[in-house]
């Protein structure tokens, strides 16, 4: 099912630009859908409610009673929701909360430089902040506590989530979403799909919703191309594209959990990609039959096989487990799972991954839900530069400087000759009037 790529007769290209080239990735073309987008954006901007209300018609096929969701319709589905659901929904947010407040470190950190002369740096959570939810193909519920818990500990003061009206709940997004959000204590929810929350939420429109700051969550290409839009305007996290999973694994590996896990994330849409990286050809061989075996009776096997067999996926063949490490970093996926000896020594070698999922029992669904993990991870090889979501995307650090007389004067010479160097005497003289006993 996996597509080959067998690097051992060639060995793994040293040039890391060539060793990118050489393994899968799935095509995202967020530009095209900026120019698809733009036009919905502006007309948002200029028209609000009656643009959503348009758009709702054309895309979500159902125009909600409000777009902004009833307090009522928020403790309706919290007393619908089924008890076991609560139950799993309430330990994956205590586990996302435990992680999260080890993630925030210090709220301020003061630094003395030299006597007198102080930095300090505080971190300040944005003021308000707009989460988007996909309730297209999937309705991903665990996405809305991936997104509230870390903004919730940052200290978020204000808290918005929208998310696709469905016909089939009377125009409401997805009741288990809904119900997450009174369970979190979330009330500002809104009705709106991926393409028009975003300038929702970065222009505000008068009479429903006020603009925020910052715009967190995943999404369709429409969505990302919406966020790529507003970015400047607003703040958003990263871009993400289609799912990955890398799983690293050598002859210790156990086929059927392997198997189970390329295809865990492969179900959520045909362009998800899996690789499998592995030094072993019997592990291959012993995957694909496991492949065969699983797939079919799958409830998505469609979008399974599609993802599978898409040119994004495949199974990299190499000679050694240090080739595995060297072709997993240059791939730098959104999920890696190690299944090999020593999972915890090899993730160490490990430098580009958003999530690292050590041996046969740490599976990337597990991650998904209830780890304590972020699922909200960079894709498309950015994790050679970001970070999953945490608590740390909703703070900005400010640094504050506070310096007394005597430790101006110290440095003031040094200041001034670096600013005549680069021939900004007026910076120089901001120094040099101080200490001139004026003033
Ligand atoms: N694997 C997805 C997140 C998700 N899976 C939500 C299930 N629900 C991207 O990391
Ligand atoms: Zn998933």
């Amino acid at each position: 099912m996996l597509r080959r790529i067998d690097l051992r007769a060639s060995g793994v290209p040293a040039d890391p630009e060539a060793l990118r080239a050489a393994l899968p990735r799935a095509a995202f073309d967020v530009d095209a859908a900026v120019e698809a987008v733009r036009p919905i954006c502006e007309d948002i901007a200029q028209h609000g409610i009656h643009a959503l209300t348009k758009y709702a018609e054309q895309f979500d096929h159902v125009v909600p009673e409000s777009f902004r969701v009833p307090a009522e319709a928020l403790t309706q589905a919290l007393a619908d929701l089924d008890p076991q659901l609560r139950q799993a929904f309430e330990v994956s947010i205590e586990r996302r909360r435990k992680v999260s407040e080890a993630e925030l470190g210090e709220r301020q950190v003061d630094v003395d430089v030299a006597t007198g002369a102080r930095v300090s740096q505080r971190m300040i959570p944005v003021n308000r902040v707009g989460l988007y939810v996909p309730g297209g193909v999937a309705p991903l519920a665990s996405t809305v506590i991936m997104n509230v818990v870390p903004a919730q500990v940052a200290g978020v003061a204000s808290l918005a989530l929208a998310s696709t009206p469905q016909a089939e709940f009377g125009g409401l997004p997805h009741p288990s979403i809904l119900a997450l959000c009174a369970l979190l204590g979330v009330e500002e929810v809104y009705a709106v799909g991926g393409s028009q929350a975003v300038p929702m939420f970065a222009y505000g429109v008068p009479g429903l919703c006020p603009r925020v700051d910052m715009i967190t969550g995943p999404g369709n290409i429409y969505t990302v191309a919406a966020k790529r839009l507003v970015k400047g305007l607003v703040g958003i996290d990263s871009e993400a594209g289609p799912t990955e999973i890398a799983v690293l694994a050598d002859d210790t590996a156990v086929p059927a959990y392997v198997a189970a896990d390329l295809i865990s994330q492969s179900e959520h849409a045909p362009d998800a990609a899996s690789v499998l990286i592995t030094d072993s050809p019997e592990l291959v061989a012993a995957v694909e039959d496991e492949l065969e075996r699983q797939v079919l009776p799958a409830k998505h096997a469609e979008r399974i096989h599609a993802s599978l067999t898409g040119q994004q996926s495949g199974a990299v063949l190499v000679d050694d487990l240090d080739a595995g490490i060297a072709v997993a970093d240059a791939y730098a996926a959104e999920h890696l799972e190690i299944q090999t000896r020593d999972a915890a020594a090899v993730s160490t070698k490990i430098t580009n991954a958003g999530a690292i999922f050590l041996g046969s029992w740490s599976p990337v669904s597990l991650g998904d839900y209830s780890a304590g993990s972020t699922h909200v991870l960079p894709t498309a090889g950015c994790a050679c530069h970001s970070s999953g979501l945490n608590v740390k995307s909703y703070l900005k650090a400010v640094h504050v400087i506070d310096y007394d007389q005597q430790a101006l004067a110290e440095i003031a010479d040094g200041v001034v000759t670096f600013a005549e160097a680069e021939d900004l005497p007026a910076h120089g003289r901001a120094i040099s009037v101080r200490q001139e006993g004026r003033g």
